[in-house]
C-alpha cells in the first residue's frame, strides 16, 4: 500500500482518491469541480462522452495535495478501474440522486472493501436532477447494500456539479480523511505502472503510484517483466519535476533508453535485486457471498497491483462462498509479489467480480503437494512476525533470510527484522546453518527418505553406500544444506554408521541375510591366521561375490570390529593386526629404527602388504616417518585396533 515516508519533510501531507462509481453518475464532473481538470481527455472519450481510461487531477490547498484518480464506470474497462484503484488511500463512492444505485455501484464499493480500502466518502450525486424524497430515497437505498456489504463507515455528502452544491463540503470531508499516517515501509522501490505516453523532447514516461521505497534521478531501475536496466533520466510529480519520489506518491519516471512499445499498463518498475517475479502463489481468499459454491482447479481473470492476466485456482476443490479459505493461484503471466497483497477475481462469464484476496507466499521451487501447502496458508496470514518467518522456513525447507525475504516476501519492517530473526534462530525448530534457515520439519523428513534408501540399498544386498549417492538421493527432495544436517545427525544418534565416505544403516549381525552372513564367515576365515590374506578381489573370487557387493559386506565386519580395512584392498583380521603390531613394537625399541624392508622381512610378508600396513600404522601413530626409516609412535606401546 502506498506510504508517505516521514524523511520527505517537504512533502505536505498527500492523499490518493480514488473515484468509482456506476457509469454517467457524475464522476468526471465531480472531478472537474473539485480540480478544474477535464480528465476525459482522449478522443474517443470526448465523442462517447464516457470515461475509458483512468484520470489524473490534483488540487492542492493549505491543508494537503489531493491526487484523484478518475476511474471508468464501465463494466467493459473494469480493469482499468482496477490498475487505477490499486493503491489508493480514500475512495470516493459517486451515486447519482436520480439514478439510484446500480450494479457497478455496488461492484465498486464491494471492490474498494476487498482491496482494503479503509476511508470511504459517498457523493449522492446530480442532486440539481432529483426531488429532495428521491435523493433521500437514494441515500437509503445506499445504506442499505453498503450495510449488507459490512460497509459500515463512510462519510456522506450531497453534491450537484450543476449548482455546486455540496462541492465545498466534499472538499472538508477530503481533508479530514488526508493521509497524515506514516506507515513502516519497505525499502525497495516498486511502482506498478497504469500509465504510459510520450513526451515532447524526453521520450517515454511511466507512471503510477510506488508502493514502496524511493527513486532518485540516475538510479537504476529494471522493468520487471523484462528485467532490463533503465536509469532514471526524470522524475515528475503532478507536473513538477523533482530529484526523487517516493512510495505512495503519484510519480511519472523518464527512462533513459526506454521503448513505449515494450512496456504495458501493468508491467512494474522495481531496484535491482528486490521484488521477484513468480507464477505460482499460496494465499487467501473469500468468495463474494452472493456467489455459488466453485469447483477448482477454474479460471478467472486475476487482478493485483496494476495487472491483469488470466489465473487458475489449483485448490482446494470447492471454494465455499462468504469462507477466507486458503488457495494455490497459478498466473498465466509472472507477476510481482509482495507479503499480503491485495488480489480480485473476475470471471468474464457471467460478468463481474467474484472474490478477493491476499498473496501470502512465492511457491517458486517448492515442490510439496497442493494439500501439503494449503494449511499453511492460514499461519502465514495469523502468525506474529516471527511465527511468519518460521512458517515460511517450513513451507520452503530451507531459505536464506535476505533483507528481500524479511521485507518484502514476510513484510517485516526493516527495523524489526534483526528481532525477528534473532528469536527464530533460539527456536527448536528451525536451524540456522552456513547462513540458512533449515526447518527441522524437513530435516526429520529427510531423514527418513535417507533411513529408507539405506534400507532399500541393504536389502539389495549393498548396506553400504557412499556418502555422494545419499546426498544425491536426499537432494532429489531437500535442499544440500538440509540433507547434509540430516545425514550428520544420523550418523550422531547413531542411527547410520560411517567408515570413511562410506554410511550404512546400523543393524546387528542378526539382521544379515543368512545368505550374506555365509558370504562374510567364508571371507573372514580365509583372513584368520593370514599375514599375507587374500586381498578385496580375491576374496570376490573365493566368495563368488560382486567386489561392490563384498565391500559393503566387510565395511559392515569392520563397523563389527571383526577385520580392519588397509588401503589397495588389503584387510586384516584383528588378531592378526595385532599380532603384528606387538612384532613390530618388539623390533623398534631394539633399533630405535626401521626401514620398510626390515619391517617386511621381521613381519614374514611382503612388500604388497608392508606398504598399506605402513601407511596405518602412520595415520594411526603407531608409527611415524623419520626420512626412509620408521621410528615408534605414540600409540605403538598400548595399541588395540
Ligand atoms: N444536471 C446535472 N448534470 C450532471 C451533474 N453531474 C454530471 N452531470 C451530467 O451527467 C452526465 C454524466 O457525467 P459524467 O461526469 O461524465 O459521469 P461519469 O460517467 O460518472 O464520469 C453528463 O452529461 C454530465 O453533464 C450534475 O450535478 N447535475
Ligand atoms: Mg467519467
Amino acid at each position: 500500500m502506498p506510504t508517505l515516508n516521514q524523511t520527505d519533510q517537504k512533502m505536505k501531507p498527500y492523499t490518493i482518491v480514488g473515484v468509482i462509481g456506476h457509469i454517467d453518475h457524475g464522476k468526471t464532473s465531480l472531478v472537474a469541480a473539485l480540480t478544474g481538470v477535464d480528465t476525459d481527455t482522449n478522443p474517443e472519450e470526448k465523442r462517447r462522452g464516457i470515461t475509458i481510461d483512468l484520470g489524473f487531477a490534483s488540487f492542492e490547498d493549505s491543508e494537503g495535495q489531493f491526487a484523484l484518480i478518475d476511474a471508468p464506470g464501465h463494466q467493459k474497462y473494469i480493469g482499468n478501474l482496477l490498475a487505477g484503484v490499486a493503491a489508493i488511500d480514500v475512495g470516493l463512492l459517486v451515486v447519482a440522486a436520480d439514478q439510484g444505485v446500480q450494479a457497478q455501484t455496488l461492484e465498486h464499493a464491494a471492490i474498494l472493501q476487498s482491496l482494503g480500502v479503509q476511508s470511504l466518502i459517498v457523493a449522492i450525486s446530480r442532486t440539481d436532477l432529483a426531488s429532495t424524497k428521491r435523493t433521500s430515497e437514494t441515500s437509503e437505498e445506499l445504506a442499505f447494500f453498503l450495510d449488507d456489504l459490512g460497509i459500515k463507515c463512510y462519510e456522506i455528502v450531497e453534491t450537484s456539479t450543476k449548482t455546486g452544491s455540496g462541492i465545498e463540503t466534499l472538499k472538508s470531508l477530503m481533508r479530514a480523511k488526508k493521509q497524515t499516517k506514516k506507515r513502516a515501509t519497505c525499502n525497495f522501490f516498486r511502482m506498478p505502472i497504469d500509465r504510459i505516453f510520450s513526451k515532447e523532447g524526453r521520450g517515454t514516461v511511466l507512471a503510477g503510484t510506488p508502493w514502496s521505497g524511493q527513486v532518485q534521478n540516475g538510479d537504476e531501475l529494471v522493468l520487471a517483466r523484462t528485467q532490463q536496466s533503465f536509469r532514471v533520466r526524470g522524475i515528475e510529480v503532478h507536473g513538477v519535476q523533482r530529484d526523487h519520489s517516493l512510495g505512495g506518491v503519484r510519480t511519472a519516471i523518464n527512462l533513459a533508453g526506454i521503448d513505449s512499445e515494450i512496456v504495458h499498463r501493468g508491467d512494474e518498475l522495481i531496484s535491482p535485486q528486490s521484488y521477484q517475479l513468480t507464477s505460482r502463489i499460496l494465499g487467501t481468499l473469500r468468495l463474494y457471498k452472493d456467489s455459488t459454491p466453485i469447483r477448482c482447479p477454474s479460471e478467472f481473470i486475476f487482478h493485483s497491483a496494476t495487472c491483469q492476466c488470466e489465473a487458475r485456482i489449483l485448490g482446494p476443490k470447492i471454494l465455499h462462498p462468504d469462507l477466507e479459505m486458503p488457495v494455490i493461484i497459478q498466473t498465466t503471466q509472472p507477476i510481482i509479489f509482495a507479503y499480503d497483497q491485495s488480489f480480485l477475481l473476475r470471471r468474464p462469464y457471467p460478468i463481474g467480480s467474484i472474490a478477493a484476496g491476499k498473496l501470502l507466499a512465492p511457491l517458486e521451487g517448492v515442490t510439496r503437494k497442493t494439500n501439503d501447502l494449503l494449511p499453511l496458508a492460514m499461519d502465514l496470514k495469523q502468525g506474529d512476525r516471527s511465527q511468519r518467518l518460521t512458517n515460511r522456513v517450513h513451507l520452503n525447507g530451507e531459505l536464506v533470510p535476505s533483507s528481500v525475504l524479511l521485507q518484502v516476501e514476510l513484510g517485516i519492517p526493516e527495523n524489526e527484522t534483526d528481532s525477528v530473526l534473532r528469536g527464530i534462530i533460539s527456536d527448536d525448530d528451525i536451524y540456522f546453518q552456513d547462513d540458512v534457515l533449515v526447518s527441522k520439519r524437513s530435516i526429520e523428513q529427510t531423514k527418513q527418505m535417507a533411513m529408507r534408501f539405506l534400507k532399500r540399498q541393504s536389502m539389495q544386498e549393498n548396506a553400504w553406500v557412499d556418502e555422494e549417492s545419499l546426498l544425491h538421493h536426499c537432494t532429489l527432495r531437500s535442499s544440500k544444506a538440509c540433507s547434509k544436517i540430516a545425514i550428520k545427525e544420523l550418523v550422531r544418534d547413531d542411527l547410520v554408521v560411517q567408515s570413511n565416505r562410506l554410511l550404512a544403516l546400523k543393524t546387528d549381525e542378526t539382521k544379515l541375510s543368512k545368505k550374506q552372513a555365509a558370504v562374510l564367515q567364508t571371507a573372514i576365515t580365509a583372513l584368520q591366521n593370514n599375514r599375507t590374506p587374500p586381498t578385496l578381489k580375491e576374496l570376490a573370487e573365493i566368495t563368488k561375490q560382486s567386489p561392490q557387493a563384498l565391500i559393503s559386506l566387510m565395511r559392515y565386519a569392520e563397523q563389527q570390529r571383526r577385520v580392519v580395512s588397509l588401503k589397495d584392498g588389503v584387510y586384516y583380521s584383528l588378531d592378526t593386526l595385532q599380532l603384528m603390531c606387538e612384532e613390530l613394537q618388539s623390533l623398534l625399541t631394539t633399533q630405535n629404527e626401521a626401514s620398510v624392508a626390515e619391517i617386511r622381512d621381521h613381519l614374514c610378508i611382503t612388500r604388497k602388504y608392508a606398504i598399506p600396513l605402513l601407511q596405518y600404522c602412520d595415520q594411526n601413530s603407531l608409527t611415524v616417518r623419520s626420512g626412509e626409516k620408521r621410528i615408534a609412535g605414540d600409540n605403538l606401546a598400548n595399541f588395540s585396533p
